[in-house]
C-alpha cells in the first residue's frame, strides 16, 4: 500500500469502533501482515468492570478496516491464556484457512502462538469472531471492514456500530442452566438464567438467555458512544450483529435511511426507518443527519423493552440522555425486510444440480437444537460437488427463529414459505418458526465447510453440520 492511498484512506473514512477508537491504520502491504491479536480487555458495563475478550490491532484498537484491494494478510497472535480460532465471517478464503475439524472448526491456536492469513479480502461490512467454544459470548467479536473505491468516492462518513449481548456470568454457567446442566450444581434454582422460555402471542419461543445489558460499540445508553458528523453529515453506517444469542430491530425515529447492503453485498436501496437484523448479519445504511440535530442510532431487542445504541450528532447538537428501557416491548424480528430485497450482483440464472433440504429441529425443554434431528457427532453431510449450482431448503420444525450461516461461500435467498425470488446475497438467513427459506450458491470452494445456527448456544448444543465437496 503506498502511503498516498493509505493517507487517502485515513481522511476518507472516519471509522468509530468503541470507546477509545479513533481510526485503525491502512498501512499494511502483502510483505507486512496486519497485527490482530486476541487478547483480554477491560470495559466498563453499567458501572462495573467486567474482563472480556477483544480482537485488536498492535495500537489496542478493535477491528480491521481495509483498504480497496487491500489482500487480507494478517499475523494472528493468540495472546489468550486458552486456545482460540477465528471465523472470518463474511469472508471465502480457502478451506485450510476458515475450514473444518473433527471437532468442528478450524484446529485452535495455542497459547502465545502466530498464525498467518492471506488470501483475496472480499469487499464489505463483516466481522470476525471466535469459533471456539463459548468465546463469542465473552466479545471475542470485532468488525472486519473491507473498503471498496466506490466507499471513497462517496465521500461519506463511515460508522461502524457493533452490537453484543453481554452478561457477567461466565458463559459456560450460562450454556450449563439452559441444559440443565447447572440444576444439578444448584439445586432447585437452575432455571434462574433463562427467560422461563419468554413466549410471544403467536406461541414462539424468544430470548433464550436473560442478558445484563446489550452493547453498541461497548456500551449502553446509560453512557453512549457518540459521534459527531462530518461532511455535510452524510453518514454510512455499518451494523454488525455480534450478538451470540440475540436479533434486534434497528430504530432510527425519524430519520429515514437507504439500505444499500446486507452482509456485505449491495442490494437494490430500499428506504425505512426500521430494520430487522438477525444474529451475524450487517446491513448498510446511508443516512444523513440534518445540521444541530441527533439522530440516536438504536437496536431494540426483540420480544423485550432492551435497547442499546449510539448517538450520531451534528457538531454542536446537544445530547440528551436515552434510557436503556423503550416504553413498549419491540415485536419478534420477521422476513418483512428479506421479502423486498433484491441483489444488485445476483447469482445467473440457473437451475439447481442439487437440492438438499435442512430441518431445523429441537426445542427449549429440553435444550436440545439439531439438524435433521442429528446431533454434530452423527451429522447429515451435505455433499456438493465443484462446479455446481446447489439450493439448500431449510425448513423450520422447531418454535423458535434460527439465522443459519454456511460458511465459504454466499449464498441468494431464493424462496421464502413457498414463494420464489430473487432476493439478497448474504451469508446468513432467519429462518423464522415453521417457516422455510431456500438458498442458492455456485459450489467454487472446493473443501468441508461448517453450516450452522448462529444462535450460540443452539450450535453448541448441536445445530451444526457440514457441506462437503466430493
Ligand atoms: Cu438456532
Amino acid at each position: 500500500m503506498t502511503s498516498n492511498i493509505t493517507r487517502r484512506t485515513f481522511l476518507g473514512s472516519t471509522i468509530a469502533l468503541g470507546a477509545t477508537a479513533c481510526f485503525v491504520s491502512t498501512g499494511a502491504s502483502a510483505a507486512e501482515p496486519r497485527r490482530l491479536i486476541a487478547g483480554d480487555r477491560t470495559i466498563e458495563v453499567l458501572g462495573r468492570s467486567a474482563r472480556v475478550f477483544g480482537l485488536t490491532d498492535g495500537a489496542g484498537v478493535p477491528g480491521l478496516l481495509l483498504a480497496p484491494a487491500e489482500r487480507f494478510s494478517v499475523s494472528l497472535e493468540n495472546a489468550l491464556r486458552v486456545p482460540t480460532s477465528i471465523h472470518w465471517h463474511g469472508q471465502t478464503p480457502a478451506p485450510e484457512l476458515d475450514g473444518i475439524s473433527e471437532t468442528g472448526y478450524v484446529e485452535p491456536l495455542a497459547p502465545g502462538k502466530t498464525r498467518n492469513f492471506d488470501f483475496a479480502a472480499r469487499p464489505g461490512t463483516h466481522w470476525m469472531h471466535s469459533h471456539h467454544e463459548l468465546q463469542e459470548q465473552s466479545l471475542l467479536t470485532a468488525p472486519l471492514i473491507v473498503q471498496s473505491e466506490d466507499d471513497l468516492a462517496a465521500d461519506m462518513q463511515d460508522v461502524v456500530l457493533l452490537l453484543n449481548d453481554f452478561s457477567f456470568r461466565d458463559p459456560l454457567e450460562i450454556f450449563k442452566e439452559l441444559t440443565g446442566g447447572a440444576a444439578m450444581d444448584h439445586g432447585a434454582g437452575g432455571m434462574s438464567g433463562m427467560d422461563h422460555s419468554m413466549m410471544s402471542m403467536s406461541g414462539m419461543d424468544l430470548n433464550d438467555v436473560e442478558y445484563d445489558a446489550f452493547l453498541a460499540n461497548d456500551r449502553t445508553l446509560d453512557d453512549p458512544q457518540v459521534v459527531r458528523t462530518e461532511r455535510g453529515g452524510r453518514v454510512r453506517l455499518r451494523i454488525i450483529n455480534g450478538a451470540a444469542t440475540t436479533a434486534f430491530w434497528i430504530d432510527l425515529g425519524a430519520i429515514q435511511a437507504s439500505l444499500v447492503a446486507v452482509d456485505g453485498n449491495p442490494v437494490v436501496p430500499i428506504n425505512g426507518s426500521r430494520f430487522p437484523l438477525a444474529q451475524a448479519q450487517r446491513l448498510d445504511l446511508l443516512l444523513e443527519v440534518p445540521a444541530g440535530s441527533v439522530a440516536p442510532v438504536l437496536a431494540r431487542r426483540e420480544g423485550d423493552v432492551a435497547r442499546t445504541g449510539i448517538i450520531l450528532a451534528a457538531p454542536g447538537a446537544s445530547i440528551e440522555k436515552l434510557s436503556s428501557s423503550a416504553d413498549s416491548s419491540e415485536v419478534p424480528v420477521d422476513l418483512s425486510l428479506e421479502a423486498k430485497l433484491a441483489a444488485i450482483a445476483p447469482l445467473p440464472s440457473r437451475i439447481a444440480d442439487v437440492s438438499h433440504m435442512v430441518m431445523l429441529t429441537g426445542s427449549m425443554a429440553p435444550y436440545t437444537w439439531t439438524l435433521d434431528n442429528r446431533s454434530w457427532a452423527n451429522r447429515n453431510k451435505l455433499e456438493v460437488k465443484q462446479g455446481q449450482r446447489v439450493e439448500l431448503a431449510f425448513m423450520n420444525h422447531s418454535m423458535m427463529a434460527h439465522p443459519m450461516h454456511l460458511h465459504g461461500h454466499h449464498f441468494q435467498v431464493v424462496e421464502l414459505n413457498g414463494r420464489r425470488l430473487s432476493g439478497a446475497v448474504r451469508d446468513t438467513i432467519l429462518v423464522p418458526p415453521m417457516a422455510t427459506a431456500t438458498v442458492a450458491f455456485d459450489a467454487d470452494n472446493p473443501g468441508r465447510w461448517l453450516y450452522h445456527c448462529h444462535n450460540l448456544y443452539h450450535m453448541m448444543s448441536g445445530m451444526m453440520s457440514e457441506v462437503v465437496y466430493s
